[in-house]
């Protein structure tokens, strides 16, 4: 396939957003083979089928590496009680917030599961999406959390995408083992992981880091676990308190640390040296109403990689719109354009530990995004407008 007359936001190179207009794009067996100047065109491409894009502009196309997409039920009734006065923090001790979903999970058959991350993940698609990583952690049995995985990696065969899973056992304590988590960790957790890893139904090991869920110490020895099966980790770590997660992820080389608001300068520095990705998640802070910025400018000048992602969950973030994370993302948090399109390219790349995708270079997968915007600004700029023009998965329309 050739793709002529575009504008490429490459998201390489020196220039901002790696901009290349008047461009021309080759892809070959699903790959970039070619990107250049039109007037450098190769000469011989008779094979190929050309598509004029009239000057559109081609990213690659986004990638969502944080979404909590399977699970059973809504929320919009704690939605509503919230908005009657209770705090996230109050309706979760009440027995509500993940465990209503934990519940709602538990009983819906595979079919259910299925049926309503699809309609989901359709919305995430009709923005370009071509990869996203989908989590376990609302079953919190060890065949609940088996089925979340496979529905999960199910939705990669029924459509064209790319599906990560990350196995999150360690979300919330169930109410069988309530004030019991290390029996939760040694009965469930663990047998579990091993379980899904021995099916392959795992991609990496993330957690949930907060006092109301588990301590430190309590996700070390899930961290553990993966690293004997070879298993990167992440986790969600500083969002409504600091329990020093994100540096505990940083001593497992953790592909990110996700949320951030408290995060301290202790933790920045130990992301800076750990490489880990950032993952900042606007939907949860948009959703929560919270006033605590992640510290994005300490971020910066220490160098960590940010990604942004929807989250998308019943409770805290039932959002389905990447374009609306890259426009909170710039609002709510101060990043520029062009670190949000880089957060939801190459840093979400990175965050998933996949090197073939989130920039247009040579060899890489043709996961393509085109857009009806002239400027790769426009894209976090509108809110509630989705510009998508077409997008190519592994160099095929899709
Ligand atoms: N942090 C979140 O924001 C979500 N999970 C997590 O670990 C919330 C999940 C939920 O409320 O259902
Ligand atoms: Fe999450």
């Amino acid at each position: 396939m050739l793709l002529k007359n575009a504008t490429l936001a490459t998201l390489s190179g020196s220039e901002p957003y790696g901009l290349m207009t008047n461009a021309a794009l080759i892809i070959e067996d699903g790959r970039i083979a070619w990107f250049g100047p039109q007037s450098e065109l190769p000469s011989d491409l008779s094979g190929h089928e050309a598509h004029d894009l009239a000057g559109r502009l081609v990213t690659p196309a986004p990638i969502d590496c944080h979404t909590h997409l399977v699970h059973g039920g809504d929320r919009a009734k704690e939605f509503e009680m919230r908005l009657n006065g209770a705090s996230y923090e109050e309706v979760a001790r009440a027995g509500g917030g993940i465990l209503s979903t934990v519940r709602a999970t538990r009983t819906a058959s595979p079919q259910e599961l299925r049926d309503t991350a699809l309609a989901r993940l359709d919305v995430l698609i009709g923005e370009g999406v071509t990869t996203l990583e989908v989590k376990s952690g609302y079953g919190l049995d060890i065949e609940t959390e088996l089925t979340m995985l496979r529905v999960a990696r199910q939705l990669g065969r029924e459509r064209a995408v790319r599906i990560r899973t990350s196995f999150l056992g360690a979300h919330a304590l169930p109410p069988e083992f309530a004030n019991r988590p290390g029996d939760y960790i040694d009965q469930v957790c663990l047998p579990a992981l091993a379980d899904a890893h021995a099916e392959g139904l795992v991609d990496a090991v993330d957690g949930f880091c907060e006092g109301i869920a588990f301590q430190p110490a309590e996700i070390a020895r899930v961290f553990d676990a993966a690293r004997a099966m070879g298993l990167p980790v992440k986790l969600h770590a500083e969002q409504l308190s600091n329990l020093g997660g994100a540096r505990l992820a940083a001593s497992y080389g953790a592909l990110s640390a996700d949320h951030l608001e408290y995060l301290d300068d202790d933790g920045v520095a130990a992301l800076g040296e750990s490489g880990s990705v950032a993952v900042l998640l606007p939907g949860a802070y948009y959703t929560l109403r919270e006033t605590q910025m992640p510290p994005v400018m300490q971020l910066r000048d220490a160098g960590v990689p940010i990604a942004l992602a929807t989250d998308a969950n019943p409770g805290s973030s039932p959002m389905t719109s990447l374009l609306l994370a890259m426009n909170m993302g710039c609002t709510l948090f101060r990043l520029t354009p062009e670190e949000a399109l880089t957060a939801v390219t190459r840093h979400a790349a990175q965050a998933l530990g996949l090197e073939d995708c989130g920039r247009i270079a040579p060899g890489l997968r043709a996961d393509l995004a085109i857009w009806d915007v002239a400027y790769p600004a426009e894209l976090a700029y509108r809110i509630g407008f989705n510009p998508l023009y077409r997008r190519i998965f592994e160099g095929r329309w899709a």
